[in-house]
């Protein structure tokens, strides 16, 4: 936090000010971060004296808007926290304005003919009546805070909160069997006696013993199996609820909570895309979140049974994954109602489809930004079919990206249970100007519909998993992709004053892992399977007249410089061919292997993947570069994928992230393991996977002169110095082992969501008022954006 934008300005107001005039004779009136720091740095050039505090707070200048002579700044004075000036250049003056007139401004800026009159969203209210984060540094670390929080509130109310978690405790059952509490215990005074009696009647057990006796004498004093498997489990979650009671503290209680079986039933919610588990990664917006959600639900199927077991019952737990059904689902199984998970013991994949609306539409795939008419409609028989596979209804809903986590949204409130939202990337932070530009943006991506659905699903969760920080806050000088919801306005439509606070305690990192049969390091040999590696060898390097192979190498021992993605813009696969099309010290160094979408564009229906196939042919027939790329548009079978880094590990060869925005980077995290060095953008989750120069090394894509000269210092260290490569390669490995991993993750998943059950289930009154805030943004905005986009559909032929 800086000490007060206005002190610093005064103290280096001529500088100040003669910067902001510099910045307002350019013909550009729109700043963000990027250009104010280079105007600046180019300002400062003649000068000596420029002041450090000065450079810094110029890097917190997020935005700068010239009218007339009046530039309005929106100034991040610390992470999560915004502050907007007008200064007045004729008359030399500055004046702090509120969100609503920065806002204001920004609509004129766009069109003066801008209603000033619209509506304006502000969940502050809401926000400031929840036990929040108070530094920016444990942002993220939320469940942690709202246990300290319940914790000392049971401390200081003791009667109400002892009544309100005897109540909780008596509320689980499974199948209609009371869980932890029976009705013999009367009421909390009671229990704190039985809970010594019991304590001590099990004392004369084994620890190992588990017999219906011992099961008997708990049950005469009102307590029932839920608490543990055998005598030394339950004797333990006595122990806990006693020192509970007793002296609440934070980890006390969230060790009790965490004990108490409440999950059996789980829906994972991902409606758009191919959701498939083979020959769907590539295709159009099908990658990294099918990959995660199968990750995560075979390590929280482990998950949930150990603890399930460890409470003594023996249920097998449920989960579905729950996708939209595509009837032409190409040559995947997308237009199966319903199909096992591979290695599970109980986790499906269901398959509802959409089944208002054009035939010509929803017959087919339906791109993520076109899919929102459909979802209402798509929640409602979801929830039947659901209810039809659980026998009963889901304990908790996980949605995934913006689609899933609205219909999370529809459905945890159908069903009154804990909403958890996954967002793997927000497009907000992608697309530059996606707001205040949206009108002219809708016609393809319809923004104005996501970012509404977006902000329901942010105030409207029970808790929120995020991969990284950065996606919640960002770092000291740039926006996260949560914050950016912060403020913002759709010029036209609506404005939001504060849409989501990145210090609530419903937000928590918790990173994904590696699937670890699949990728591993190049150096197990063992675990390697040779007619693979050999298979994988040949499509990469040798000559081929395979249709879906582009390109022969006419040296193929160089040293391969590779990238695998889906090919949609912001993957920007084509700016590591531009850079090595413009540079030929790197041509001589390396060759160009891309694993991505397909060769030919008339094969696609994906309107950013057809510009980016004839781009990247484009730019290989501008440079010249048929004998030094190797484009492969095929599919590959999961061991495969494995195998390709592997292969390309093998020579010694870089992974290349060149994206203009990645939300985390599944890829980065494969490559890795894999013992692949990675030179990754560090805009979004590989600035905080990778550390820069010790396990991976960052570029900044949108500066192509740069990004090619670290790429051919990279190469030309590792061809200088063996140790160099290996040396990257090893750290590799050891961050992704040390620092990412399903076990973990699931295991903090579980235990999340017993704490934010317990909190949903304390907090229900308090929250009628935002759920009814909610529901208006829904009907009111939602709603009629998503109806343009259906007539749309509908006049489709
Ligand atoms: N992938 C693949 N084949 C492709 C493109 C991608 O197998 O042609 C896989 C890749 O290995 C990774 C996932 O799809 O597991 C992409 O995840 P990431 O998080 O990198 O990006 P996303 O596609 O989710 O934006
Ligand atoms: C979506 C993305 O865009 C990627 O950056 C993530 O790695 C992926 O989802 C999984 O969370």
């Amino acid at each position: 936090m800086i000490n007060s934008f206005l002190s610093i300005i005064s103290e280096y107001q001529d500088h100040f000010f003669s910067f902001l005039n510099l910045l307002n004779s350019k013909e550009k009136k729109l700043f963000i971060l990027g250009d104010i720091v280079e105007a600046f740095t180019e300002y400062s050039k003649p000068f000596d004296d420029i002041d450090e505090e000065l450079q810094e707070l110029t890097k917190l200048l997020q935005e700068a808007i010239c009218m007339g002579n009046s530039i309005y700044l929106d100034v991040r004075v610390a992470i999560g926290h915004s502050e907007f000036y007008a200064v007045h250049l004729e008359d030399v003056e500055v004046e702090q304005i509120s969100i609503k007139e920065y806002l204001m401004i920004k609509e004129k800026f766009v069109d003066p003919g801008n209603p000033a009159n619209i509506l304006t969203l502000d969940f502050k209210p809401f926000y400031e009546r929840m036990p929040a984060v108070r530094d920016a540094k444990n942002i993220g670390a939320g469940v942690e805070y709202l246990n300290r929080y319940l914790s000392s509130q049971m401390f200081t109310e003791t009667d109400k909160w002892k009544n309100l978690l005897f109540d909780f405790m008596k509320l689980h059952k499974h199948n209609g069997t009371q869980l932890i509490l029976n009705d013999r215990v009367r009421d909390t005074d009671h229990l704190n006696v039985n809970i010594d009696k019991a304590i001590k009647k099990l004392e004369k057990y084994e620890k190992t013993d588990s017999s219906e006796k011992v099961k008997h004498d708990l049950q005469v004093l009102g307590f029932e199996p839920g608490l543990g498997k055998d005598v030394k489990e339950i004797t333990e979650s006595l122990k806990i609820l006693d020192r509970l009671f007793d002296s609440p503290d934070h980890i006390v209680l969230g060790e009790f909570i965490s004990r108490i079986p409440m999950i059996f039933n789980v829906a994972i919610i991902s409606p758009h895309g191919y959701f498939g588990q083979e020959g769907v990664l590539g295709l159009p917006d099908t990658g990294g979140q099918v990959v995660y959600i199968l990750d995560q639900v075979k390590a929280l199927e482990k998950a949930l049974i150990s603890s399930l077991k460890k409470s003594g019952l023996n249920v097998l737990p449920k989960i579905i994954i729950l996708t939209r059904l595509i009837p032409n689902a190409r040559d995947t199984t997308c237009d199966t109602r319903l199909e096992k998970v591979t290695n599970t013991r109980n986790t499906w994949i269901l398959r509802v489809p959409f089944r208002k609306g054009n035939p010509k539409v929803i017959d087919n795939w339906i791109s993520r930004f076109e899919i929102w008419p459909y979802l209402e409609e798509f929640a409602e028989n979801a929830s039947v079919a659901l209810k039809g596979e659980f026998q009963g209804k889901p304990d908790l809903i996980i949605g995934n990206y913006s689609d899933g986590n609205l219909v999370s949204y529809l459905l945890s409130k159908k069903f009154d249970v804990t909403q958890c939202c996954i967002a793997h990337a927000l497009e907000k932070s992608k697309y530059l100007f996606s707001d205040l530009y949206w009108k002219d943006m809708d016609d393809h991506y319809n923004f104005s519909t996501q970012f509404t659905a977006d902000l329901i699903a942010i105030n409207s969760s029970d808790f929120q998993i995020t991969s990284t920080y950065q996606e919640i806050a960002g770092t000291e000088f740039s926006v996260g992709q949560y914050e950016s919801h912060k403020h913002f306005t759709l010029p036209g439509l609506y404005r939001v004053e504060n849409g989501v606070n990145l210090y609530h305690t419903k937000f928590n990192i918790i990173s994904p892992g590696v699937n670890e049969k699949i990728y591993f390091p190049y150096t197990k040999a063992e675990k390697r399977i040779s007619s693979t590696k050999n298979s994988i060898t040949q499509m990469l390097f040798e000559n081929s007249d395979d249709h879906e192979i582009f390109g022969t190498l006419e040296y193929p021992d160089r040293i391969p410089l590779f990238s695998m993605a889906r090919l949609d813009k912001n993957k920007n696969l084509t700016a590591l061919v531009r850079w090595y099309g413009q540079n030929p010290e790197i041509q001589k160094l390396a060759n160009i292997i891309i694993v991505a979408g397909q060769i030919e564009a008339s094969r696609s229906s994906d309107k950013e993947e057809i510009d980016q196939i004839n781009y990247m042919h484009h730019l290989i027939n501008k440079y010249n570069l048929h004998n030094k790329i190797r484009w492969i548009g095929k599919l590959f079978r999961k061991d495969e994928a494995g195998e390709v880094y592997r292969v390309i590990a093998d020579r010694k060869g870089f992974f290349v992230q060149p994206g203009l925005f990645e939300g985390f980077g599944l890829t980065v995290l494969e490559a890795m393991i894999s013992g692949l060095p990675v030179i990754a953008t560090k805009y979004g989750g590989p600035l905080e996977i990778i550390q820069d120069g010790k396990n991976g090394f960052h570029i900044d894509p949108i500066n192509d002169e740069e990004s090619a000269n670290i790429i051919l210092d990279i190469l030309r260290k590792s061809k200088e110095d063996d140790k160099f490569w290996d040396q990257i390669s090893k750290k590799s490995i050891q961050r992704v082992n040390e620092s990412y991993n399903w076990k973990l993750y699931s295991e903090r998943l579980l235990s999340l969501s017993k704490i934010y059950g317990f909190w949903k289930y304390i907090t229900d009154l308090e929250t009628k008022d935002s759920d009814a805030y909610l529901d208006i943004v829904y009907h009111m905005l939602f709603k009629p954006r998503a109806q343009n986009i259906l007539d749309k559909h509908n006049s489709t032929t």
